[in-house]
């Protein structure tokens, strides 16, 4: 993930004719996860830090330690940053990089969940318990048996069953598991290991969780996405695949995977009829935005979709110091969502 050029960006312009402003301005937030309980809007984003990583491919300048809870009272309110609910050094088994993090409501208890690199540099996913849905939350001591890669994101379906969607590719280390067991081969290629252009693409991966949400109760699945003829997308239909940033919404019935295309830039999504699909891919919810990644979440409030989001206006175009978004999402009398311009007119 290196820093693409900014030079041609003028801010001033940029944030005058943005759709929406940051959120907060006092920390870097990126990833946002926005969940409605009580009635109450909580987002679980990712905490950006500078910590003097270079960069690279592989994102280890994305080196974030802890995270931070933002409540709203409605997507127009105040957003109020509730302190540090989780730290790195309070979670035994993972040593850096908390990246993109969900959380979820079962019984009155809350639990976060988020992805870390071990002590030997692979991607697991963490579970932390809290009563509160700001934390501070409590970690398990291990890493969900069987979890890999990153970017978990917590759905709970109609029937009160909870699904796990996450992954993703080059720093996310999805492709290392393409056999089931880790690729340890060539560490610093974020390239090695990716199915071929011709190939289908490497899938998200999804997993029902157990009663008490700590842990897989069946064996990840892949969540295809097919195109108009009912194929699965190719590694190289880069404007289309996915990359990472799974997020799963349910829109009268109907299952709406969305996700990042990562090197593309896009907010994408597919729709089935199932929690599992296939999903058939249906367009872009969201153009680039300014910095390489995008990550979003997508949650009804008072019988209104929002789209929550981040970019890289705060820190004028700084790829790893991100600041959180929201704004409105519609959707047309087929069910599809009209795609948004974060800078109206401005392409970045
Ligand atoms: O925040 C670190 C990583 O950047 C996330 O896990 C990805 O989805 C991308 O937003």
């Amino acid at each position: 993930m290196p820093e693409e050029t900014i030079q041609h960006i003028n801010f001033d312009e940029l944030n005058k004719k943005a759709i929406s402003q940051p959120l907060i301005k006092h920390i870097y937030t990126a990833d946002p996860s926005a969940h409605v309980f009580n009635g109450k809007i909580y987002i679980y984003p990712s905490h950006d830090i500078d910590a003097g990583e270079a960069f690279d491919d592989l994102g280890s300048h994305f080196a974030m330690e802890d995270y931070h809870v933002i409540s709203m009272d409605a997507p127009t309110s105040e957003a109020k940053d509730n302190g540090i609910a989780l730290h790195v050094n309070d979670v035994p088994w993972a040593a850096k990089q908390m990246w993109a993090p969900d959380a979820a409501e079962k019984d009155g208890k809350y639990y976060f969940f988020f992805p870390a690199k071990d002590y030997d540099g692979v991607f697991k996913i963490g579970v932390a318990i809290s009563d509160s849905p700001t934390g501070p939350f409590k970690p398990q001591p291990n890493a969900i048996k069987k979890s890999l890669s990153i970017d978990p994101a917590v759905f709970k379906d109609d029937d009160e069953n909870y699904y796990m969607y996450f992954g993703g590719i080059w720093g996310g280390q999805l492709q290392r598991w393409r056999t089931g067991i880790f690729n340890a081969e060539q560490p610093e290629s974020p390239f090695a290991h990716l199915p071929k252009d011709d190939e289908p693409a490497l899938c998200a991966k999804v997993a029902k969780l157990t009663d008490d949400l700590l842990e897989f109760a069946e064996d990840a699945k892949d969540i295809v996405i097919v195109d108009e003829n009912n194929k699965p997308l190719l590694q190289g239909d880069i404007e289309r695949r996915f990359f990472e940033a799974s997020w799963m919404h349910k829109y009268k019935g109907k299952y709406y995977f969305s996700y990042s295309t990562g090197d593309t830039h896009f907010i994408c999504y597919a729709i089935a009829d199932n929690p599992y699909g296939p999903f058939k891919y249906a367009g872009r919810i969201l153009n680039p935005v300014v910095g390489w990644t995008s990550h979003h979440s997508i949650v009804e409030f008072n019988g209104e979709w929002y789209l929550f989001y981040h970019d890289s206006s705060l820190s004028k175009g700084v790829t790893h110091l991100r600041n959180i978004k929201v704004t409105k999402i519609e959707y047309d009398e087929n069910g599809l969502i009209k795609t948004i311009n974060p800078y109206n007119d401005l392409k970045v």
